[in-house]
């Protein structure tokens, strides 16, 4: 299997509000760093740098002042004064504004989040950007005729909406990537998120639109992150109505519980005729995941990759969460290996 990897993902490294202050985050530059090296360990395939892309082709995932807030985001902070990471701490809910821009960074900053997960920092934006390329890479990759692609994203990208940052994410690679793939000439794509949390920003992006369908096997929201989108009544709306499935899973759930919910999700793939199928890989479903709920085992990983090998799709994986470093390598490159075994 192509990999697809840059070393700018190493100017960002963020902080997060944990236990009463500011410590470094959970989504750190030693994850990608891990999973490179467990694909180089086990001869997974090559690995290549992306190519570039034009701005215009994060819009349409992303609406332009927002890509262009991210772009200025951390210029417009500096001018201020401050040297530390910009974090939002006032937001838009319910009854207030939100139909108007703020012209101050603070006020921007909550406008275009939806929580203080995703500090930005003087390297932020060259880190999401290059990661927004590795997937607009692997779907090229894929239409020259690659079965299987693996996107080593960092910082991931579930979570970002059409206009938020927010869980670490700020772009929605994924996102970016499936909507390449319909320019591209495909006619339905469907985007399968097997991140512990539920992809939220891919649901909210697709949510309207019948020719991407988008499901998600996560922790059940009542009780885990992110708590306000995930519910198995989430079905699309509008012409999207009936292309979107949501399979929230109690908290403690294992390979048991887990693969029912992931078979059913396999057949609605199947039900959807699909060109190509994008993988939103969070392997934070790992039973010793220091921030996630359920209780996945290593090999249990392999069999994930063999049930998706088995749809026979041309397939991008683009790496999302984990974060108990010591067997994210391992992990993800099962998923992976697991795949090429059953449909390589
Ligand atoms: N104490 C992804 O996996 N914070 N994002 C959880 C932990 C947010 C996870 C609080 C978790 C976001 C891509
Ligand atoms: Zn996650």
């Amino acid at each position: 299997m192509l990999t697809f990897h840059s070393p700018l993902h190493h100017l960002h490294h963020g902080t997060e509000l944990k236990d009463g202050g500011l410590k470094p985050s959970f989504e750190s530059p030693d994850r990608a760093d891990t999973i490179l090296a467990r694909v180089r360990q086990v001869g997974l395939g090559p690995v290549q740098e992306p190519s570039g892309y034009p701005v215009s082709c994060l819009i349409g995932a992303h609406s332009e002042r927002y890509v262009r807030f991210l772009q200025g985001a951390w210029d417009e902070w500096r001018a201020t004064g401050r040297q530390h990471d910009a974090l939002p701490l006032v937001w838009p809910v319910r009854d207030l504004r939100s139909d108007l821009e703020p012209a101050f960074i603070d006020g921007k900053l909550g406008f275009y989040a939806m929580d203080a997960g995703s500090p930005i920092t003087s390297g932020t934006w060259a880190a999401v950007q290059a990661s927004a390329h590795l997937a607009l890479s692997g779907i090229d990759a894929l239409n020259a005729g690659r079965r299987g692609v693996f996107a080593l994203c960092r910082p991931p990208g579930h979570h970002a909406g059409y206009e938020y940052m927010g869980g670490y994410c700020y772009l929605n690679n994924a996102a970016i990537a499936a909507q390449r793939c319909l320019s591209q000439g495909a006619q339905r794509v469907a985007v399968l998120d097997v991140d512990f949390h539920h992809g939220n920003g891919t649901q909210g992006i697709f949510y309207q639109r019948p020719e991407v369908l988008f499901l998600s096997i996560h922790g059940e929201p009542l009780h885990c992150y992110p708590y306000f989108s995930g519910h198995a009544d989430e079905t699309g709306a509008g012409a999207g109505l009936g292309f979107n499935a949501n399979y929230p899973l109690a908290k403690g759930s294992d390979w048991a519980v887990y693969e029912q919910a992931l078979l059913a999700a396999c057949e609605r793939i199947r039900r959807h005729a699909s060109d190509a199928l994008v993988i939103s890989l969070g392997v934070d479903t790992f039973e010793h995941d220091p921030i996630s709920h359920f209780r996945l085992r290593n090999a249990d990983f392999l069999r994930l990759g063999q049930r998706l090998g088995a749809l026979g799709l041309p397939t991008l994986f683009v790496m999302e969460g984990g974060y108990m470093v010591d067997d994210i390598g391992v992990n993800a490159v099962n998923v992976l290996s697991g795949f090429e075994e059953r449909g390589g």
